[in-house]
């Protein structure tokens, strides 16, 4: 039986490439922080209890910022691959915290890739990076593809830039077979609720059901190459499993507006929006309703806004990936399209929305967080 370990499990990838493996017949392994609430939401229908015979799913407590740790797992797993997913990987929130966001996205992935060699494990185990379309940043050519060269815009496109090369170079210095899946923006139901496309559906879904009044949006003209998580975990999976290691390009070749993708999700739930205005002055209002999705909103309601607040001290304004590589050399190409993903997106966070304005109803307090 082989086994994976993959740091960053907790997460939307983590999640999504645990079940991909268990269901290949995996043994699998995953690291989690310690926090003062549970945070394995997204696993834990997956979930073995550890005293039960043959579990094939393990999770272990560490950080990536934990030199002893990692290597104590790694001795102790002696994983066959190991896939680096987790990061703080929040564009936005590593201007914030930039040092920290070095520590674990680029030192952290040295940590692992040492710890590897250190325990002489660099002739069994494969390493995935999880790269990223944030490294084209400025982009020096449309769309991008391997052989792009980078312009990071942020302190967490330039941690993965790090993390980019340090894996390259372990790969050319010590024959390890290490890979980077260099992955445009991809997006699902367990989506964190701060990126943008989970902050739309929950936002407008809330509205939708009184839960909220507005949606407040940083740069509705940024465009991305949007996919579905569960197609691109799939890739990370098979890019372990060639006879060279190799980094690819993982990509729809489609790119769409913020604003598009607010335009889809408000269809979704029966509401037409009309926009006006210009820059920080542009809102979203309701032209027409149908449906029983939106009993909350009104024809005229101004529903969305922009908040200079969530602007980008550097932004990336266009993403666009080229996924020919992928498709010639391992016949991947995407299945859910970024409507029908968005659709699904919808349709999860208004279940959700509906429960909530349910329980307002009878009296009980639901307090909504909103980012
Ligand atoms: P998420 O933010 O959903 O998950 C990140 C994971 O990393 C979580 O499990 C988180 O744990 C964990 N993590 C955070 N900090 C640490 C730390 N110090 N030590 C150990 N684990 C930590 O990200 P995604 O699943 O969306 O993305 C997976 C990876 O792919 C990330 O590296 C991301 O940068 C990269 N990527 C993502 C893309 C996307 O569009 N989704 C595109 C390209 C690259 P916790 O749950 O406790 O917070
Ligand atoms: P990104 O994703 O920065 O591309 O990084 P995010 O969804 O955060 O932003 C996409 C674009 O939308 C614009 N935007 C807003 N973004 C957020 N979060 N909130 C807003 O209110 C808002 N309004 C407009 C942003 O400015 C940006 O242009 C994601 C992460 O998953 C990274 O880890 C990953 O590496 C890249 O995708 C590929």
């Amino acid at each position: 039986m082989k086994k994976a370990l993959i740091t960053g499990i907790t997460g939307q990838d983590g999640s999504y490439l645990a079940e991909f493996l268990l269901e290949k017949g995996y043994e699998v392994h995953g690291i989690k922080r310690r926090a003062s609430l549970f945070n394995t939401g997204r696993i834990d229908h997956i979930y073995e209890d550890p005293h039960i015979e043959n579990a094939r799913f393990k999770l272990h407590y560490g950080d990536l910022t934990d030199t002893s740790n990692l290597t104590r797992i790694l001795a102790e797993v002696q994983p066959d691959e190991v896939y680096n997913l987790g990061a703080q990987s929040h564009v936005a929130v590593s201007f914030e915290s930039p040092e920290y966001t070095a520590d674990v996205d680029a030192i952290g992935t040295l940590r692992l890739l040492e710890a590897i060699r250190f325990l002489g494990l660099e002739k069994k185990t494969r390493f995935y990076q999880a790269s990223t379309s944030e490294l084209y940043g400025l982009v020096q050519e449309i769309p991008q593809k391997e052989t792009t060269p980078f312009y990071p815009r942020s302190p967490y496109a330039v941690a993965k830039l790090y993390a980019y090369w340090i894996t390259v170079n372990y790969r050319e210095a010590y024959g390890m077979y290490a890979c980077n899946g260099i992955l445009f923006n991809h997006e699902s139901p367990r989506r964190g609720e701060t990126f943008v496309t989970r902050k739309i559906t929950r936002g407008l879904a809330n509205i939708a059901q009184g839960l909220e009044s507005c949606l407040y949006m940083g740069n509705m003209d940024a465009l991305r190459d949007w996919g579905h998580a569960k197609d691109y975990v799939r890739m990370q999976w098979m890019m372990l499993q060639q006879d060279k290691p190799e980094d690819f390009v993982i990509a729809t070749g489609v790119q769409y507006s913020v604003r598009e993708f607010i335009t889809w999700s408000a269809e979704e739930l029966g509401i037409t929006l009309r926009f006006e205005g210009v820059g920080v002055d542009e809102v979203g209002i309701v032209e027409s309703i149908s449906g029983e999705n939106a009993p909350a909103v009104k024809v005229g309601d101004v529903i969305v806004k922009i908040d200079p607040r969530y602007f980008r001290p550097a932004e990336v304004e266009t993403l666009l990936g080229d996924p020919t590589k992928a498709k010639e050399k391992l016949g991947w190409t995407p299945e859910i399209t970024v409507q029908e993903m968005c659709r699904e997106m919808v349709q999860e966070d208004l279940k959700v929305a509906k429960r909530h304005a349910l329980l307002k109803q009878h009296g009980y307090h639901t307090p909504v967080s909103v980012e």
